[in-house]
């Protein structure tokens, strides 16, 4: 058994009893379980600091995913044979498994989706159709990715009701004045990122579910870059939806989650058709299933809910509270690092920040940054990040930003500095 399988065994037979190991994390051996990292990039051992886009997978979780195929693959809720009753009991696990890590009540308040954009949309589409009428409105922040926007104006041109934003500062901060002046009976819907994939900001999302709650609204939660950084819990915040991705944490690409309370999916309708969604079907009529399966339509990714059920065990298996402090000790030594490089601007500079520093060199342009940073063997992403209301805030079209993970080092932010003053040399 690897030492990451008995780590993770271990926490599993005592969760409840005892927290994990309260010493500092050592990202240079958990590196080590991500057979990924291993390699040379451009004759350079990989520095990957492109993890807002996507994290690597430990061996635990490739593990899991290929046992699951090897051993366990069939059909879900389906079939009355082993491997389907097996397959069915895995998937409902890893459902368990992402109830408790969010802090859900019950299991079934956990759809399994496609991804943070999947569940977003499932939530405009079903909920937001359900309630919204022409003179309400739904509100939304300056700095959601777009996953947070488009359902939103989707779903009010569907039903006439209109989008208001909230804006930032040029921190990158929400202005909470004007959200709390935004609230009104008109209010139906709130729409706000936990944490913000182009600038790391970290919203105060108890506060503003509280303000929302007060003014009669919902609360919507893109959670994509908050799950992998700092543990949340979804029934302290209070908030209404939540939504995030599995390959942002260690998962899988391909599989999701939406926690939504459960007198809500109670109420929503399905939004879409399918295996699985139904109790029966005639011509006439068809009777839903209940939740979460009544959204769930058509044979789900059960390999990736496993992959995702294991990537939560394992993230447990460290503790959240490490991984947090591991990273916030990063991030500090990274914006100090930064600071030294001149020309280098740094673009969202909130008080609270999770994962991502956006930057800027003065008279370069981010892709040359990028491409430059790549045959230095180190993995950043340049662009707008699918957020442009932010570049648009900032009048730019794009940044370069480097974003962290359990397993980066100081040496890392070290490998990326030395590759900026690279990139000045070449443009000198
Ligand atoms: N952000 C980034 O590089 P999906 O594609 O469904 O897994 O996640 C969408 C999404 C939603 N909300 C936030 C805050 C996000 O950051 C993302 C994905 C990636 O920043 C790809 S654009």
């Amino acid at each position: 058994m690897s030492a990451a399988a008995q780590r993770v065994a271990a926490a599993a037979m005592h969760a409840g009893t005892s927290g994990p190991d309260p010493a500092p994390l050592d990202a240079s051996s958990i590196r080590v379980e991500f057979p990924i990292l291993w390699q040379s990039v451009h004759g350079k051992p990989l520095v990957y600091l492109d993890n807002a886009a996507t994290t690597q997978k430990p061996a635990c979780v490739l593990d899991a995913v290929d046992a699951y195929y090897r051993c366990d693959n069939a059909n879900v809720h389906r079939a009355v044979h082993t491997l389907s009753e097996r397959a069915t009991v895995a998937f409902e696990q890893a459902r368990a498994q992402v109830a408790r890590f969010v802090g859900a009540r019950d299991s079934s308040e956990i759809v399994f989706t496609r991804g943070a954009t999947e569940a977003l949309n499932l939530v405009a589409s079903s909920y937001g159709d359900m309630v919204l009428r022409e003179s309400d409105e739904v509100v939304l922040t300056e700095m959601e990715h777009h996953s947070n926007i488009v359902p939103w104006q989707m779903a009010c041109a569907r039903t006439g009701a209109t989008l208001r934003v909230v804006p930032i500062d040029d921190r990158g901060e929400l202005d909470i004045e004007a959200f709390g002046n935004l609230l009104g009976p008109r209010t139906r819907i709130v729409a706000v990122t936990h944490v913000s994939n182009a600038l790391g900001t970290v919203n105060p999302v108890a506060e503003l579910v509280a303000m929302a709650h007060a003014a009669g609204a919902k609360v919507v939660v893109d959670g994509a870059q908050a799950l992998p950084h700092a543990s949340v819990d979804v029934a302290a915040l209070d908030c209404d939806f939540y939504a995030f991705s599995g390959h942002k944490v260690y998962a899988p690409m391909g599989v999701g989650a939406l926690y939504a309370k459960r007198e809500l999916l109670d109420a929503m309708p399905p939004w879409q058709g399918g295996g699985d969604m139904i109790l029966s079907v005639t011509f006439e009529k068809t009777l839903y299933n209940v939740p979460p399966y009544k959204f769930e339509a058509g044979t789900p990714d059960v390999g990736g809910a496993v992959g995702l059920g294991a990537a939560l065990a394992w993230l447990e298996s460290l503790g959240i509270e490490r991984v947090a402090a591991h990273e916030n000790d990063l991030m500090a030594y990274a914006q100090q690092a930064l600071l030294g490089v001149a020309g280098l601007r740094v673009v969202g500079t909130a008080a609270r920040k999770a994962g991502v520093h956006s930057f800027m060199l003065e008279g370069i342009h981010p892709h040359d940054v990028g491409t430059i940073l790549d045959h230095q063997g180190v993995a950043i992403r340049t662009g707008h990040h699918c957020a442009q209301p932010v570049m648009q805030h900032f009048g730019i079209a794009a940044t370069a930003r480097a974003s962290f993970a359990v397993y980066n080092t100081r040496e890392d932010v070290d490998r990326l500095v030395d590759g900026l003053h690279e990139v000045k040399e070449v443009f000198g």
